[in-house]
């Protein structure tokens, strides 16, 4: 990693925030998976002693809350201030704690927005240009972003007016969507002539360079906007023709514009103003927001991967623009799906997270599954299944059930914690497992600060077989206090290590080891201090997930997917028009395949080729070789170097994690002067990746 930053923890607050939810709809298990990371950060930067706080609010302008509201016929603030009042009530209850949770309609936000945006101007960063805009002549309307629809221009995929959403990604600037159509009418778009407010982004190419390599977080974070910086950064359009929003702020004596501001320039502002708030709530003295924002201060953004754009090319501009700090780090999550199918809220093949509570499932078990499940940077799919094969294996089996037989064993035979040493060889697996999670929080390592607590509960499950105290207690009483002893503090270190990703759980553990003060406020080197000498019976903190209840959960998703999707078919079956149809049979266009081959092979012929299902590790371009990219493979027994000619074809950066079929016994070669050990299968022009749909293991045979 390119960074010049000292390690966490360090002397100068922090700031963790994660993207603003629009005020829009019903939280599901993708938006959970962001808050409940970035929340799962902050705690765990706390338990390394730094000084944090973490901060949000709800996105309440643009055309996301405007839309919405229109089809309820309510008007978009009254609109957005009940999703918002239903946001901040629903987050507690996944253990999600901000440290302030505001708003971007609020007037903390608006001043903020205004100021820094006379700023920008005064600095000479802002312009107007006159430039076309769609316009809807039968709604009498101005079609800004999500009111117009048509294709990317730069990947040719159904885009919205101002993001390629389904597609490439990419932020689209007003006029940019090609073949627009009204969302409202479903007419074709007229061009309408109007004078707009720009910022100068292009100016900031080289300082957005230099921050890019200076940035840490996940790798697309800082490699997407590399691609985008070389292929040249457009100014932004910063404002639309709307009344919901905060208002471009105009000078004294000036007019009232009829301009709002886009909602990205307001929204990563209220990170600002969040933090503003907070610091107002705890007195500066304790926190003070304009040493993070104007001083000395760590800021990290915990973002989805479709928005990198927003953070690491235009945010970073208005604030070096409107003379602020930049941060420190940027993760970008990847998506979700629901069994191995894209979440799709139409479709209701989604994890809503009221649904996942009225289940009566422990908010910990869903954060643990959601942060330790993959990277940071992959997709991860849910289906119940794997959640209940996640939680009964690590949390009841390992973790849950670590803690009650060694509590127990402790309680009946001590009343508490027997009178000994730790031993040496706990004593420094517990360093280790420390040092594990310190190393996690500087990488951006969810998971391996899950991984951290999880292994130690392991060992000392081992460590229990291995040492049989149950033998011990009458031949070699000393032996067994001191063994029983080791597990005590195991679990205890256990719960000080899992609390960023389970605080409930670890709160629980906490009492029943009879400790004071809070887990939460624990640092990692507290997981070596003795716990308290007395304590009364434990219970058991986790409970096995059942076969039926699983198969229940299926069901419902199956039944309310399909009736979803019924109920999409009645929609658009009048809709659907000739040239839909046209569009649809393109698709299996037969003049365009190759001719099926007239030999045919035997069965033995066919067992020569060793198939096989591999998970791609890491994926680099090969320099010099356009099209070649070098892969490092898993395949079970292995891990294979393969150079595939994708390069052009797919992000690589989305591809580590992503399961593959390849063939292992193709003859090596050397591309480029790197070494192919195998080759990966695709079909098409675009190299579509060939892979697996169900639980195929990784080195699995394809037969
Ligand atoms: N409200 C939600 C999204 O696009 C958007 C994030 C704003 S973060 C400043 O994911
Ligand atoms: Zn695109």
């Amino acid at each position: 990693m390119s960074t010049h930053n000292d390690d966490f923890p360090t002397d100068d607050p922090a700031v963790v925030t994660c993207g603003l939810p629009y005020a829009n709809g019903d939280l599901h298990i993708g938006h959970l998976r962001g808050y409940i990371g970035a929340d799962a950060f902050n705690r765990a930067l706390q338990t390394l002693g730094q000084e944090t706080a973490y901060v949000c609010g709800s996105d309440m302008h643009g055309t996301p809350v405007a839309v919405n509201a229109e089809q309820e016929g309510v008007n978009p603030e009254d609109f957005a201030l009940e999703w918002h009042d239903q946001y901040a009530e629903t987050f507690p209850q996944f253990n999600v704690e901000f440290d302030n949770y505001g708003h971007t309609h609020d007037e903390t936000n608006t001043e903020l927005t205004q100021e820094i945006v006379r700023t920008l101007d005064e600095q000479g960063y802002i312009y107007e240009k006159e430039i076309q805009v769609a316009y809807d002549p039968d709604a009498d309307q101005y079609l800004p972003d999500r009111y117009v629809e048509g294709t990317c221009p730069y990947c040719g995929e159904k885009a919205r007016g101002d993001e390629c959403d389904e597609g490439c990604q990419r932020h689209l600037e007003p006029g940019e969507v090609e073949d627009p159509t009204s969302t409202i009418t479903g007419n074709p778009a007229e061009y309408r002539e109007r004078t707009h407010k720009f910022f100068e982004v292009s100016e900031f190419a080289d300082f957005l360079t230099e921050f890019l390599d200076g940035l840490e977080g996940t790798s697309n974070a800082r490699n997407q906007p590399r691609q985008w910086i070389e292929d040249g950064l457009q100014d932004w359009c910063i404002t639309r023709d709307m009344d919901w929003g905060i208002d471009y702020p105009t000078a004294e004596g000036e007019d009232e514009s009829d301009l709002v501001l886009y909602v990205w320039v307001d929204a990563p502002i209220e990170y600002i103003a969040s933090t503003k708030q907070y610091s107002e709530r705890v007195g500066t003295d304790e926190y003070d927001w304009e040493q993070v924002w104007k001083g000395e201060g760590e800021i990290v953004h915990i973002i989805g991967r479709d928005i990198i754009q927003h953070h690491t090319i235009f945010w970073p501009a208005m604030l070096e623009g409107a003379d602020y700090n930049k941060p420190r780090g940027i993760a970008a999550t990847g998506f979700i799906t629901i069994n191995g199918k894209g979440l799709s809220t139409s479709r209701n093949r989604a994890i809503w997270a009221k649904e996942y509570l009225d289940e009566g499932f422990h908010p910990d078990l869903l954060r643990y599954y959601l942060t330790t499940t993959g990277g940071l940077q992959q997709d991860v799919d849910f289906s119940w299944d794997a959640f209940q094969e996640k939680v009964n294996g690590e949390l009841v089996g390992t973790v849950g059930n670590f803690w009650y037989r060694s509590l127990l064993f402790a309680y009946r035979n001590y009343e508490g914690t027997p009178d000994a040493d730790v031993s040496e060889e706990v004593h420094e697996r517990i360093q280790d497992a420390i040092a594990d999670a310190r190393a996690a929080v500087n990488d951006y390592d969810l998971r391996g600060i899950g991984q951290s607590a999880v292994e130690l509960a392991q060992f000392g499950n081992e460590y229990i077989q291995r040492n049989e105290p149950w033998k011990l207690t009458d031949e070699e009483p000393e032996t067994a206090a001191q063994v029983i002893r080791d597990c005590v503090q195991i679990a205890k270190a256990v719960g000080v290590l899992i609390e960023p990703i389970a605080p409930d759980k670890a709160r629980r553990l906490w009492e029943q080891l009879g400790e004071d003060g809070e887990v939460a406020d624990a640092l990692l080197e507290d997981a070596l201090e003795a716990p308290p000498r007395n304590f009364e019976e434990p219970g058991e903190l986790f409970e096995k997930i059942e076969d039926d209840r699983v198969a229940e959960l299926n069901e419902k998703l199956e039944e309310r997917v399909a009736e979803a999707e019924d109920d999409e078919d009645e929609e658009t079956e009048s809709d659907d028009t000739a040239a839909d149809e046209a569009d649809d049979m393109a698709d299996a266009d037969v003049d365009d395949l190759e001719p099926l081959a007239d030999d045919r092979i035997s069965f033995d012929d066919f067992q020569e080729l060793d198939i096989r299902v591999g998970r791609i590790e890491s994926a680099e371009g090969i320099e010099g070789a356009d099209d070649l990219a070098r892969l490092e493979v898993d395949i079970g027994f292995e891990t294979r170097q393969i150079v595939a000619g994708i390069k052009q074809l797919h992000d690589l950066d989305e591809l580590p994690g992503e399961k593959c079929v390849l063939l292992a016994n193709m003859e090596q070669a050397e591309l480029f002067g790197v070494e192919s050990n195998g080759m990966i299968l695709a079909a098409g022009e675009e190299a579509d990746l060939l892979t697996t749909h169900g639980d195929a293991e990784v080195g699995e045979k394809i037969r």
